[in-house]
């Protein structure tokens, strides 16, 4: 099979590098927005999605939460698997009189392979908008997390971290999240907060937390000069996106409402870029190049990067 990244140049550690990428690009970022992402290390883009594009990913995130509200069943520690319950708060009334090992149990975060994330990883409103970010030959990075942040438990929240930190040897810049709520995020929910501009500097010392058993990478905040006095909360709507470097150090605080704060967030390379294999399948969203490489849905189900039809591949 061919692979996406033949040939990996040599590390590119500037987030200045990126104008050779951009070259040609058709994205929608008007000047001022792609200024905004260069010089803050972040863009956010209101009401991006609409109801009709978040339903594939409500559907699959629902699907999730059959099984999940099954295995509750089958395992006797819940009677109701709640299926009429409003989907906001049906994953919180799951857990309600659970203990957050039994969450956890479930992962802090989801990387299943249902056809709406497909959808989502490939909407053209995503794809135009980084495409002005790094030119038209884009490669979805294997890292995307469905984040079911549960009220009450502990793994959600999200400590002071940069994206960097956990593929700190991938020759892979830059690497591009979008990240999308499928609610309200607000900040009691627990909404993304961000420290603007930090994405200029190298990648910062980091740990393991260990307050919630998860696992998550930290940096210390209070050592960065200036730093922390710039903090930005980024309450935002339903079927907004916010795009940040993998640099930006960001974070998120604890669910005190009453429903789930869902989210899913991805991420988009250069297609000249280390794919990072050792973190999943990644896959060829979109080229202008190569348009037939595309991956459609069957080749993302499958695991493959591209289009695996011989028939229709250029020699
Ligand atoms: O969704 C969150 O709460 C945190 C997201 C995050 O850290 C990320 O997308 O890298």
């Amino acid at each position: 099979m061919r692979t996406i990244a033949r040939e990996i140049p040599a590390r590119r550690d500037s987030v200045e590098g990126n104008t050779r990428m951009r070259a040609g690009n058709q994205g929608n970022l008007s000047p001022a927005q792609v200024e905004q992402y260069d010089t803050e290390g972040y863009l956010v883009l209101p009401d991006l999605l609409t109801e009709q594009d978040m339903a594939p990913v409500r559907g699959a995130l629902t699907e999730k939460v059959d099984r999940i509200a099954a295995e509750l069943v089958a395992a006797g520690l819940i009677d109701d698997p709640l299926t009429d319950a409003p989907f906001p708060v049906r994953l919180a009334r799951l857990f309600e009189g659970l203990a957050p090992e039994h969450f956890l149990e479930f992962g802090r975060s989801w990387r299943d392979r249902i056809a709406g994330y497909h959808t989502l990883m490939s909407n053209p409103k995503i794809l135009d908008a980084v495409e002005s970010l790094i030119g038209p030959e884009i490669f979805s990075n294997p890292v995307y997390n469905v984040r079911p942040k549960v009220p009450r438990i502990a793994a959600g929240a999200v400590p002071w971290h940069q994206d960097k930190s956990y593929w700190p040897d991938a020759n892979s810049n830059p690497v591009i999240t979008v990240w999308i709520s499928f609610v309200d995020a607000t900040l009691e929910n627990g909404c993304l907060h961000v420290l603007p501009r930090t994405q200029k500097q190298k990648v910062l010392p980091f740990h393991q937390e260990e307050y919630s058993g998860t696992g998550f990478l930290t940096v210390d905040v209070e050592g960065l000069a200036a730093g922390k006095s710039r903090e930005r909360a980024l309450p935002v709507r339903a079927g907004t996106a916010i795009l940040f470097n993998d640099r930006l150090v960001h974070s998120s605080t604890p669910n005190n409402a009453d429903h789930v704060r869902w989210s899913v967030d991805l991420r988009y390379q250069p297609t000249d870029q280390d794919p990072m294999p050792e973190h999943g399948a990644g896959f060829l969203a979109r080229s202008r190049r190569h348009p037939q490489r595309v991956a459609d849905l069957q080749d993302w189900l499958a695991g493959r990067p591209e289009h695996a039809d011989e028939a229709t591949a250029p020699s």
